[in-house]
């Protein structure tokens, strides 16, 4: 049995549970997926403050569950991606980067939809990052809030539907990329409408992790995502502190040790 440990960075257990059905249903027979809300952090991730702050709570889920096979940061900002692949050997996978790198094996191009403007700039952002500039041909705003799409119903589809059909008209791209971890219900929606792989990367995020984890690999223990240095940490943030036990032959910074 394999458990993907699905975390959603914001607090919204309604979008927990949508993506959760969604993630369960692309998973294979002998996949566990254990979807978890943070307990503490922003209702909805829609700056950089919000996903700086929220990654708080996503360690914190980490940590409560430190022997999963894989987790998956359910936000399409990856909140604390790195800093997540840090804390354990388990692959961890973004929403974001599994959707982009999924879209590249079907088309040669894709444009991404997303939630409000501000997030638009914050994908951009992150398509340089992964070295997706030369696929991705726009990121585009919906003016959607991310607790929209808490309960999508027939207004929330044809907005999103309506722009996926201005991304083919006017962008000619070859794929569709859901630029929020809330879009993972609207996928059937808009795959019966629209001519093109559309791309959730919540789905995309748990079959590479399955891949990944069938495959034997796991995250590089060297460089920069080698565990995090053993040091104190002060004021409200001192139990975050790495620390270190013995383990597998060397010393290592346990995920659950400072708690
Ligand atoms: C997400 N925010 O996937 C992002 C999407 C966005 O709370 N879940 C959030 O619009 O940035």
């Amino acid at each position: 049995m394999m458990r993907i440990k699905l975390i959603n960075p914001n607090t919204s257990s309604a979008m927990t549970e949508a993506m959760a059905r969604a993630a369960r249903e692309v998973a294979s027979p002998g996949t566990r997926i254990d979807a978890v809300t943070a307990a503490s952090g922003p209702a909805s991730i829609e700056g950089h403050y919000d996903e700086a702050i929220s990654v708080i709570g996503l360690i914190d889920q980490m940590r409560a569950d430190p022997d999963a096979d894989a987790y998956v940061i359910a936000c399409f900002g990856d909140p604390g991606l790195l800093a997540a692949r840090e804390l354990t050997e388990a692959p961890v996978l973004g929403i974001a980067e599994a959707a982009m790198h999924t879209a590249t094996f079907l088309a040669t191009s894709f444009s991404v939809v997303t939630t409000l403007d501000r997030t638009r700039i914050i994908s951009e952002a992150l398509v340089r990052n992964y070295g997706m500039q030369a696929a991705c041909r726009r990121v585009r705003a919906t003016d959607l809030p991310v607790l929209e799409l808490e309960e999508p119903g027939d207004r929330v589809n044809e907005i999103v539907f309506a722009e996926c059909l201005r991304a083919l008209d006017q962008d000619r791209c070859g794929a569709i990329v859901l630029g929020c971890a809330g879009m993972a219900g609207l996928v059937d929606y808009l795959r019966a409408r629209l001519p093109v792989p559309v791309i959730d990367g919540v789905t995309a995020a748990v079959k590479i992790a399955e891949a990944l984890v069938g495959g034997g690999l796991r995250t590089s223990k060297h460089g920069d995502l080698a565990y995090p240095l053993p040091k104190a940490y002060s004021g409200s943030l001192a139990a975050y502190a790495p620390s270190v036990r013995e383990g597998l032959g060397e010393q290592r910074p346990e995920i659950h040790a400072a708690r």
